[in-house]
């Protein structure tokens, strides 16, 4: 897979790709990683890739043209599944959308930045928009790093045990279950009886019914249910 990311602050970027599961992909060959910073593709003398809004409101707007040659140097090169914008007035991200886009060979992410893009980019030039929550950060490059790590670290071979991206919170659309490690009791604080009993299909089950009540305590949107 390969996922090319457009942004004002490339700065921002290099360092949540090179730690952990998402470094360790890189260096095995499932993903590359590129960043593009926007700056480069604009035409203007100093270089700017905002303007001032048509209608005066406060704040600048991101411009067409710096994010056209971006995405037409890049679009150039290879085809791609989809170019995703992050922006907060879009559909909020979740894991089916993660495991979506996980199946996919060529992505582009363009984070958004100041008061918003120009509304034709969002009209011609891109194929998806995400939020990453109820919030509103200062630009798009966290979301585009969220969405980067929670795609890249289900990719088949990213993470040595098999089963456990598969048994992360949301694929069940449940929350996970409490987890222990030695020591069985420390300092009076004891792991729950049953981890230790050895029976399998038992421990399941108190997997599954902590799991459950969990979500309901603390999710109960993801459960259909609404909240208290
Ligand atoms: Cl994708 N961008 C910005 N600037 N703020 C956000 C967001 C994105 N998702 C939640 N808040």
């Amino acid at each position: 897979m390969r996922i090319d990311i457009i942004t004002v602050l490339p700065e921002l970027l290099s360092g949540p790709f090179d730690h952990s599961i998402v470094k360790r992909a890189r260096e095995k060959g499932l993903v590359e990683i590129q960043l593009h910073p926007l700056r480069d593709f604009s035409e203007d003398k100093h270089r700017r890739v905002d303007d001032y809004p048509f209608g005066g409101e406060a704040g600048m707007v991101m411009a067409v043209q710096p994010i056209e040659n971006a995405i037409r140097h890049l679009t150039s090169q290879r085809d791609y599944d989809e170019i995703i914008f992050t922006t907060p007035d879009a559909p909020v991200f979740n894991q089916g959308a993660a495991n979506q886009l996980s199946t996919l060979q060529n992505l582009i992410i363009l984070c958004g930045h100041y008061k918003g893009v120009d509304q034709r980019v969002r009209d011609h030039l891109v194929t998806m928009e995400w939020s990453i929550g109820d919030y509103v950060l200062s630009g798009g490059e966290l979301a585009a790093a969220v969405i980067t790590d929670s795609i890249v670290r289900i990719l088949p071979g990213a993470i040595s045990d098999g089963a456990s991206a598969l048994s992360d919170s949301f694929q069940d659309g449940l929350l996970s279950p409490p987890v222990y490690t030695r020591p069985a009791d420390y300092k009076g604080w004891k792991v729950p009886e049953i981890l230790l009993s050895g029976h399998a299909a038992k421990i399941d089950d108190w997997k599954h019914e902590q799991s459950l009540e969990k979500t309901r305590r603390l999710r109960p949107d993801l459960l259909g249910d609404s909240p208290n």
